[in-house]
């Protein structure tokens, strides 16, 4: 699926949103959650554009191994590999942005 128009999350990708990147390659982009919920707490998404966690895991699941693989990176550099990933997926679960996004908390030990 290509950019949609109307998702934040493409424009933050395109930089016509302002981000705090942390990391960048050709499939993929991290940058920091505007509302930390950890010392540590980045997003980690495709930029091709994919409403949720099941639907990339079905149509691109190299992406979905490597957006795992850029959050163990991420844990290394900040706090010696241990991280938290989360994947809200539906509203009930509390998604409130529609182009998957894994949530890396890290950077300090994490509340059980
Ligand atoms: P979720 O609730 O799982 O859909 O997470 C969406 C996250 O996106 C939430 O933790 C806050 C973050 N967020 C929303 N708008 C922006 C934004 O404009 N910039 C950044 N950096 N993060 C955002």
């Amino acid at each position: 699926m290509s950019a949609s128009d109307d998702c934040l999350f493409c424009k933050i990708i395109a930089g016509q949103i302002p981000s705090s990147k942390v990391y960048e390659d050709d499939t993929t982009y991290a940058f920091k959650d505007i509302n930390p919920k950890a010392k540590v707490h980045v997003l980690v998404v495709p930029k091709e554009h994919y409403a949720n966690a099941a639907e990339l895991a079905a149509k691109d699941p190299a992406e979905l191994a490597h957006i795992v693989s850029v959050a163990q990176r991420i844990a290394d550099d900040s706090f010696h590999g241990a991280y938290r990933l989360v994947f809200n997926t539906g509203l009930d679960a509390g998604q409130t942005v529609f182009h998957v996004h894994a949530h890396v908390l890290t950077g300090e030990k994490l509340d059980e």
